[in-house]
């Protein structure tokens, strides 16, 4: 009966299914099928023939595919699949494990523009940051080939004559990555990239609504590893929803789950990790603090504040969503910044020239709205925004007004500070002392990003020390949004302590061994223990 509906079901899609040029012509420059229904799942073969997730474009509303997740047999298969390619794959020399990233770096290249583009229709960012998420897979593919030449273990010195430690890293074995809508491409590429450098099979579990980009990345990698004689199970894709991915969580054949998305959901991937005793790397809310103090430069800082708040529709985990201004700079910043902000028109991604495109799904506008409808409860200051647009074309689409507001309280405690709110809404609190700012940026639960906007190296010494800014990435007259793949990614407390990309990253992605080895003719006992009869 089941296998009957799904037939149907195909054979209603084959025969229904139409598209706009502007989402066909980018389907077809990366091989997206657009007359049948498409395979969600890749294992070395392409396959997936259980439920049905639809794929919307953010801007128009237009249903762009119909995507077939993964069955649990066919999961288990894709997980079992994994776990032999992995066996495989350990055995392959390092270096040439970069070879074949550079291939892949290549192959992504030459899509950079039509997967950027792919980004934009399916996620809604603009253009440039599309491509620009490829570009970042493309640097850290660079990063890696690097990397397979230098993953290097240590020699200890042995207090024991005639001995030595050597600390190697060896693969790990299995990676999960389950990856969020907001970087579709980039976030998979830091943790496939390391990966496979590290000689590891990885199991991608995208979101359910960004299926094309993660079946386009899929195809580009699987035909390097095919040309290559790999097996193709080394980048595994399988997507769906929930059931999908908590079985890649509750599988003891994933030594490592490597979760981007929200704290509540981060919260139960890490504990039923923890309880199977597997490896877990989180990536969770940012809920980021750009400080501005009397001598910063404006004419940096506040595009980079207009950047960071409104970029990607305030969607990235390093968006800037709480601002704090020094008193003396507060007028004018803000008179600036509302300036910037009047000047913004909504549009289509895909059109040059765009700056603000819709969220990324109807859950974001009712995030939006509920964030709108708490500051208005609390009497706060609405400098601007506030609203969706609901006039054509933008009714199609998912688009709200870039907010600023100033709440009636700075306490960051209260939950319209200590809340990450995944839209375009900025609060904004004055203060007098840099301390007492940098004491508003660490109350929060959250630590990714955070910046501080000053031309006194005094305040920049309080700022990077130890009473300083306790997030991961801790900027200066830089932008909180934005990383570079070089330096470790990541953020502490309730975002959840994990590194991803540059930085020590990589060796979360091997396994340690300490290996005392013994040339001399005897053995004796570390710390001088004596157990002779
Ligand atoms: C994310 O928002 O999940 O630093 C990743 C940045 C980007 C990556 C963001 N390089 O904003």
């Amino acid at each position: 009966m089941i296998t009957l509906r799904r037939s149907l079901a195909f054979s209603h899609l084959a025969r229904y299914r139409s598209l706009s040029t502007r989402a066909s012509s980018i389907l077809n420059a990366l091989e997206i099928p657009t007359s049948e229904p498409i395979h969600g799942v890749y294992d070395g073969a392409w396959g997936g023939s259980g439920d049905v997730h639809e794929s919307v474009c953010p801007t128009t509303g237009e249903v762009l595919a119909r995507v077939h997740a993964a069955t649990p047999e066919e999961l288990q298969t894709a997980i079992a699949k994994s776990r032999d390619a992995y066996e495989q794959f350990r055995h392959v020399p390092a270096p040439r494990r970069g070879e074949i990233l550079r291939q892949i770096r290549e192959s992504l290249a030459k899509k950079r523009d039509d997967l950027g583009a792919l980004v934009s229709l399916e996620m809604g960012k603009i253009r440039t940051e599309g491509e620009g998420e490829v570009q970042e897979f493309i640097d850290i593919c660079d990063y890696a080939v690097g990397l397979s030449r230098m993953m290097n273990g240590r020699v200890v010195s042995s207090e024991r004559p005639g001995h030595t430690i050597l600390e190697i890293p060896n693969p790990l074995g299995v990676v999960g990555v389950l990856s969020a809508f907001n970087f579709p491409v980039a976030v998979y590429g830091w943790n496939l990239a390391l990966s496979l450098a590290a000689g590891n099979a990885t199991i991608w579990k995208p979101s359910p609504s960004t299926p094309l980009c993660s079946v386009a990345v899929t195809k580009i990698i699987a035909k390097v590893l095919e040309s290559n004689n790999m097996p193709g199970a080394i980048a595994t894709l399988v997507t769906g929803g929930n059931d999908v991915g908590e079985a890649v969580v509750e599988s003891v054949d994933v030594d490592m789950v490597s979760f981007t998305g929200s704290e509540r959901t981060g919260r139960k991937v890490a504990r039923v990790v923890q309880s199977r005793f597997g490896k877990i790397l989180l990536e969770l809310g940012g809920n980021n603090a750009s400080i501005v103090m009397p001598d910063a430069d404006l004419d940096l800082a506040v595009p980079a504040v207009f950047f960071g708040a409104i970029g990607t529709a305030g969607q990235r985990c390093t968006s800037t969503r709480r601002l704090y201004l020094h008193r003396k700079v507060a007028p004018e910043f803000i008179s600036r910044l509302k300036a910037l902000y009047a000047s913004v028109q909504p549009g289509d991604p895909l059109t040059s020239g765009t700056l603000l495109g819709p969220l990324h799904n109807r859950t974001a506008l009712d995030i939006y709205a509920d964030a709108i409808s708490k500051l208005r409860h609390a009497d706060a200051d609405i400098l601007s925004g506030g609203r969706r647009y609901e006039h054509a074309p933008f009714d199609k689409g998912n688009f709200v007004e870039p907010t600023i507001a100033i709440p009636r309280s700075a306490d960051a405690h209260d939950a319209i500070w200590a809340t990450e709110t995944f839209a375009p809404v900025l609060n904004v609190a004055l203060f007098d002392e840099l301390e007492e700012a940098i004491n508003w940026n660490n109350a929060v639960p959250q630590g990714l990003s955070s910046s501080l906007w000053t031309r006194d190296i005094r305040n920049v010494g309080k700022w990077i020390g130890p009473a300083g800014s306790d997030t991961g990435i801790v900027n200066v007259n830089v932008g909180t949004s934005g990383a570079e793949i070089g330096a470790a990614f990541g953020g502490n407390k309730s975002t959840g302590w994990g590194r991803e990309s540059g930085g020590d990253a990589w060796k979360q992605y091997v396994r340690w061994s300490a290996c005392t080895v013994n040339f001399s003719d005897a053995a004796p006992l570390a710390q001088g223990v004596n157990f002779s009869a």
